[in-house]
């Protein structure tokens, strides 16, 4: 398509920290090597569709101010299909290597499943050829299971057996348009899979309705020979009062509980760590203790305003503490850092989604290289190691190791007398980060 949809912006380009301009890049340099690997490589940037092409910017107190010359806010096709060109068009200016969309968000829901369906095959044609034509990829589909009335009451959680039929098949084709458009995840985020109040609601049933969804979805990846991961995204809660994936640990132990464990990994998002009362850290740390990290939704909230605000990550200690636990991990996979964030109801200029993809590229590419620098450093780490080195020997060793037990500790804790612990030393750390940032 020749027509072009953000004719004053060029591409962004790096220009390094003296730059004033501030369409450009000031720290992300994508072909700039970082212990060995490119900043491209180890960010694995996405934009989101939902947020980038379908937003309004409304809040609960008024309505859409985002200004999008491209679309004619109908439901065609015809209009979708433009969109997918405003979008590429909108990756390829900002550098962003990957993009992950809903299945409702890149082709309209229409009067019923089979006409939905159609319109979803053809848009995915669309996005195919902008995928080739510009080389950006899928990081990872999903189905919208939370924005129709019909899942008012949940999707796989619905008490109406129907409701999970509906969501199943929609679950199937946006399953299948993500393999078909070589993406390399899947995820599951479940907004409305929880309760309003528990007078209404049967957990242990719901559960396992949900358990028996994934199942059916890692089945059906195997049947159509889809490679990619599935990503579970935990949340607390909005709109739900409680959503079954509040938290890492809860998703975790819904998946050991199921059989699921190893066949999906999470997609963990910071708005939604701090609504759970953890830090982004936190979240990750117990991912990746379990070997579950899969993929980041990129975003931050607001200290003051107690709900999902989905902003732009700009806050260098939030991403170099991101890019520690990135890094300590080896790196993502299939997974990447997906912009699930929009740009506040004031900044409605096509120009502010380049705004705020500069500034979440750079705080990330600032977060990687100091990440990279304390590893290389190497203080902190020892630290931790260190910390624990009564366990590397003697008797921290054999506890380790299963080998003795309350009675041979009994005996040891007699003859040794009070134990010896040092600081922990928090303080000294967090001036170590601060030598770094
Ligand atoms: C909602 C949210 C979703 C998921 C995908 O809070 O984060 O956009 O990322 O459904
Ligand atoms: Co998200």
């Amino acid at each position: 398509m020749s027509e072009e949809f953000f004719p004053t912006i060029p591409k962004i380009a790096y220009e390094g920290p003296k730059s004033r301009n501030p369409l450009a890049f000031k720290h992300y340099n994508a072909a700039e090597l970082v212990g060995g690997k490119t900043m491209r490589e180890h960010l694995r940037f996405a934009g989101a569709y939902w947020h980038t092409m379908r937003n309004g910017l409304g809040d609960p107190f008024g309505g859409a101010t985002a200004e999008r010359p491209w679309d004619d806010g109908s439901d065609s096709v015809e209009n979708a299909k433009r969109r997918v060109w405003a979008m590429f068009e909108f990756l390829q200016k900002c550098g962003l290597d990957y993009y992950c969309f809903h299945d409702r968000d890149v082709a309209p829901e229409l009067n019923d499943l089979a006409a939905s369906n159609d319109a979803l095959d053809a848009v995915a044609e669309e996005l195919k050829k902008a995928q080739q034509a510009t080389g950006i990829r899928l990081l990872w589909g999903t189905a919208c299971l939370f924005s129709h009335k019909r899942y008012n009451q949940g999707a796989a959680t619905s008490p109406y057996a129907d409701v999970f039929a509906y969501a199943a098949a929609q679950v199937k084709k946006a399953m299948e348009i993500t393999h078909r458009l070589g993406g390399e995840g899947y995820v599951f985020w479940g907004g409305r899979e929880g309760y309003a109040t528990l007078y209404n609601t049967d957990i242990k049933r719901e559960l396992s309705h949900l358990a028996a969804l994934l199942r059916m979805a890692v089945a059906h990846k195997k049947k159509i020979g889809f490679t990619g991961a599935l990503y579970i995204e935990p949340k607390p809660r909005e709109p739900s009062t409680h959503q079954y994936d509040s938290d890492t640990a809860t998703c975790l132990n819904f998946l050991r509980e199921h059989g699921l464990m190893g066949e999906l990994k999470l997609n963990i998002e910071t708005n939604h760590a701090t609504l759970a009362g953890h830090t982004m850290m936190h979240e990750l740390e117990v991912a990746i203790a379990a070997n579950a990290l899969g993929s980041i939704d990129a975003n931050r909230g607001d200290e003051l305003i107690g709900w999902d605000t989905d902003q732009f990550p700009t806050d260098l200690y939030l991403t170099t503490q991101i890019m520690l636990c990135v890094l300590r991990m080896g790196g993502f996979s299939t997974g990447g850092l997906n912009f699930d964030a929009k740009c506040r109801r004031e900044s409605f200029e096509p120009e502010d989604l380049f705004h705020a993809h500069i500034g979440g590229m750079d705080a990330f590419a600032r977060g990687l290289k100091i990440a990279h620098a304390i590893l290389e450093d190497g203080r902190l780490e020892a630290f931790r190691k260190e910390r624990y080195e009564s366990f590397d020997s003697g008797i921290g060793a054999k506890i380790e190791a299963g080998e003795v037990g309350f009675s041979e500790l009994e005996a040891y804790a007699l003859n040794q007398g009070e134990p010896l612990t040092r600081s922990g030393r928090q303080e000294m750390l967090e001036n170590l980060i601060n030598e770094f940032i």
